[in-house]
């Protein structure tokens, strides 16, 4: 494959600092090399302009950051649009999970029937009504299904998500509103009770029979924090009782042998509370599982 890295050095949707230097953590880490390993022809797009936080404000308690994020998401939206329609396979690196939203929206454009694996310790599915925080980096799955009407949609140009073709992994901790509203989706919730009761194996095959059905693409978007923080201390929103750093690498490998995905991200990644770059290399290391690196 010809893999586009973006970097999108993006921390407006999420209360905590440092996500912003995750790019550079997972390169530093020797991504290109790993990809070139694998295989793949690497072109490297640099990094996405993200105004510093320190020169703005948040407007709106309730969609903190929002006209800032949704201008980086407008142009990631743009550039992943260019890059699919060219071929490519786009690997985007974040930042905080908001930048999703410009992800997908881009996908969509070029794809109008994707696949969303969503790998993560929480469900990203609040709306402006739901959350608690304000923080958008909460609520980039509900408005990629079409739930927000505020300005948060806006890259999207009217197309969204089939919900019934989103499944979770990894999930354990929602809000009440929210895990009420996931509830009376269509989308899948293979939480940890699945993952433990069923085992990565089983979970993947479901989880991949119900993405790649009927759709002409996969997207996975993968927050560190579905790790435990035991391996990925890197995190600004840690939850204990997570994946360990094995069945997350045996989930991406089986996707990488299924060769079912189109595009991936990876987010959250804090290296300001990391020891060292642990988790920055850990990311590095499962995005080139998912792209088919292998130790023999
Ligand atoms: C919480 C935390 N559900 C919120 N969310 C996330 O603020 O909406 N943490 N995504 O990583
Ligand atoms: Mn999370
Ligand atoms: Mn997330
Ligand atoms: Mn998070």
């Amino acid at each position: 494959k010809t893999i586009s890295i973006i970097g999108v050095p993006l921390d407006y949707g999420a209360d905590r600092r440092g996500v912003d230097m995750g790019p550079s953590a997972i390169r530093y880490a020797g991504l290109h090399e790993k990809l070139r390993q694998a295989g793949h022809q690497v072109n490297d797009l640099g990094n996405l302009a993200v105004p510093v936080p320190e020169s703005r404000v948040p407007k709106n308690p309730r969609l903190k950051y929002l006209d800032e994020i949704v201008k980086v998401n407008r142009v990631l939206a743009r550039t992943v649009e260019k890059v699919v329609n060219e071929g490519q396979f786009p690997v985007v690196l974040g930042g905080d999970h908001s930048i999703a939203m410009g992800t997908i929206a881009g996908l969509l454009r070029a794809r109008p029937k994707i696949g969303l694996l969503w790998f993560d310790a929480h469900g990203d599915f609040n709306t402006e009504n739901s959350s608690p925080s304000g923080n958008i980096h909460g609520m980039p799955v509900a408005v990629a299904a079409g739930r927000s009407q505020t300005d948060l949609a806006i890259p999207f140009k009217g197309h969204f998500l089939d919900e019934a073709k989103i499944v979770y992994v990894g999930v354990r901790t929602l809000d009440s509103d929210e895990a009420a509203t996931l509830r009376a989706s269509q989308a899948t919730v293979f939480s940890m009770h699945e993952v433990d009761r069923y085992g990565m194996r089983e979970v993947m095959a479901r989880a991949m029979d119900i993405v790649s059905q009927g759709t002409d693409g996969v997207h996975l978007s993968f927050d560190i924090d579905a790790l435990d923080p035991l391996y990925a201390p890197g995190s600004g929103t840690p939850y204990s009782g997570g994946l360990t750093d094995r069945e997350a690498h045996l989930a991406l490998e089986l996707l990488a042998e299924a060769d079912i995905l189109t595009s991936l991200e990876m987010v959250e990644v804090n290296p300001i509370l990391d020891e060292h770059n642990r988790t920055g290399e850990l990311a590095a290391n499962l995005i080139a599982s998912a792209l088919g690196h292998r130790i023999i």
